[in-house]
């Protein structure tokens, strides 16, 4: 055959090839949906944002935090990259505000309309010593401000407060002790919520919105969560905080009354105090018809909590992974599917971003990573459903298991010794178990001892 013919043949070759969908496509988590039955919103948490990163610094260096310093006697390859610096499933570095932009232009540029995209907070960085209240407003005022630059007006945007954003670290009180942070962030939402519901979140972080007709957004404050806020103990008369509960369960009331269905979101989840954790595992059970899941991230991981007791699973806590790869993952994204009609969750897409990958090429790709859905072989996503597949963990060599490994670091540290678990690692993967099926610490204690 001419050699003409072989080159020819070649390119038809190639492009055959770059036509067949790829496994990574972004697109082929949508390409099934009926526009007129699928409705989204979007789920991305704990970007902390460096400002204070530096390309070209100690990306592998030996301080609690890396890519800010360039002293030190490193090699080319541990130089932080544009994107951010992750190597062999290890990263001490937070994020460039570079690569938080990509994974808003990338929700931007994704053809769909979402209901709204839930910020989960914790925008700056992990210098916790560096923080202050100018330092920690600043960080609030940047990240929302480049939220609303990103994404634009069409997209509403709903935000949570993360133990990192206010000052001092983890600490939170209602009243005019944190108006410092509560004013400008409401000034900040004020943007995308009407006043009314801004009024409310300056009471004590907690608000709620109609998404539509029949879907409520629920935010709260979970700083009064938070084991580490003071706060919560300078009242021991006092069992619920900042009315953490009260709150909850008066909107849940309300909104079930009204025929609503409910997102309950907010930034830590449950394995919190051990107050909440048990008043959200009986809110959960009450108002289980009404909420449709829960969605947090704080953990950087991306996990589940189920909710259950002797009759069965009743409730699904949906924690992201995180935007930062400090931690040890690959920045995430995660996209919620929902029935357009009764609102019901019917899977999550992940995506996340391959820093390497980006340093090298010079741009930002955010990848197709898993379907809930497809991956875990969900019938649906209720609790019944997901409770199947953390019993499989314990099944020896699990094949469920193996994938929750791969996932819970988004990919960043797969295959490497950073990996939560060796999937043959018996009692490593009991303390997966133990922890997906538990809301409360003291109950994934007793579960990992037995
Ligand atoms: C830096 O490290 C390289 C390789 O380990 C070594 O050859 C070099 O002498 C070091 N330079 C300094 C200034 O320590
Ligand atoms: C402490 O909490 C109790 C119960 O909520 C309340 O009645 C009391 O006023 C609070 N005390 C202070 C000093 O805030
Ligand atoms: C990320 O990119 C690096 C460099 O191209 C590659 O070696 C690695 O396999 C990629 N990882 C994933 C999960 O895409
Ligand atoms: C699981 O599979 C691995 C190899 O894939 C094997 O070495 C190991 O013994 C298996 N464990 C059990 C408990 O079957
Ligand atoms: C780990 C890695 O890929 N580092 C590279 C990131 O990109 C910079 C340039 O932006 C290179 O110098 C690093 O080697
Ligand atoms: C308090 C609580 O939910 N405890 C549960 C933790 O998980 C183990 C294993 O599923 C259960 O047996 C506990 O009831």
């Amino acid at each position: 055959m001419p050699a003409i013919h072989i080159l020819v043949l070649l390119f038809l070759l190639q492009l055959v090839l770059s036509e067949l969908p790829r496994h990574d496509d972004p697109l082929r988590a949508i390409k099934d949906d009926d526009p007129t039955k699928v409705a989204y919103f979007w789920h991305i948490s704990d970007p902390h944002v460096d400002l204070d990163y530096k390309i070209g610094s100690h990306g592998n260096c030996p301080w609690v935090i890396c890519c800010r310093d360039s002293t030190g006697n490193y090699s080319k390859e541990d130089a932080a990259g544009k994107f951010g610096f992750i190597k062999n499933g290890q990263s001490s570095c937070d994020l460039p505000l570079e690569t938080f932009k990509t994974a808003l232009d990338f929700i931007k540029s994704y053809p769909i309309n979402p209901e709204f995209v839930f910020y989960g907070g914790d925008s700056p960085s992990h210098a916790d010593w560096e923080y202050s209240k100018e330092y920690n407003l600043k960080y609030m005022n940047v990240l929302h401000d480049t939220m609303r630059e990103s994404l634009g007006s069409s997209i509403l945007l709903l935000s949570a407060i993360g133990n990192h954003d206010t000052y001092p670290i983890d600490q939170f009180d209602a009243g005019p002790r944190f108006s410092w942070y509560m004013e400008p962030f409401a000034q900040q939402m004020s943007f995308w919520l009407p006043k009314q519901v801004t009024n409310q979140m300056k009471i004590a972080g907690h608000y709620n919105h109609l998404i539509r007709p029949g879907l409520r957004a629920l935010v709260i404050n979970t700083q009064y969560a938070d084991v580490l806020n003071f706060y919560n103990y300078k009242n021991s008369s006092n069992p619920d905080p900042g009315a953490l509960v009260s709150t909850t369960r008066q909107w849940l009331s309300e909104a079930e009354q009204a025929g609503e269905k409910v997102l309950l979101l907010g930034h830590i989840p449950p394995q919190a105090t051990e107050p909440w954790n048990k008043a959200l595992l009986q809110l959960s059970k009450q108002y289980s018809k009404t909420i449709l899941g829960q969605m947090y991230g704080h953990n950087h991981k991306d996990k589940i909590h189920i909710a259950r007791d002797e009759h069965g699973a009743y409730s699904v806590a949906y924690v992201v992974s995180a935007l930062t790869t400090f931690s040890n993952q690959f920045p995430a994204v995660r996209l919620f599917k929902m029935d357009k009609n009764t609102f019901e969750l019917l899977d999550h897409v992940n995506f996340y971003g391959n820093v390497t990958e980006a340093n090298i090429s010079g741009e930002m790709k955010y990848k197709f990573e898993y379907s809930a859905k497809e991956t875990y072989e969900l019938k649906d996503m209720s609790a019944t459903s997901w409770n199947k597949v953390v019993e499989d963990f314990l099944v020896p060599n699990s094949t469920f298991v193996k994938k929750y490994i791969d996932y819970y670091h988004s990919l960043g540290s797969l295959g490497t010794p950073h990996a939560i678990c060796n999937p043959n690692d018996v009692k490593c993967v009991r303390k997966l178990y133990c922890d997906a099926s538990n809301f409360s610490e003291d109950g994934k204690r007793d579960c990992v001892r037995k």
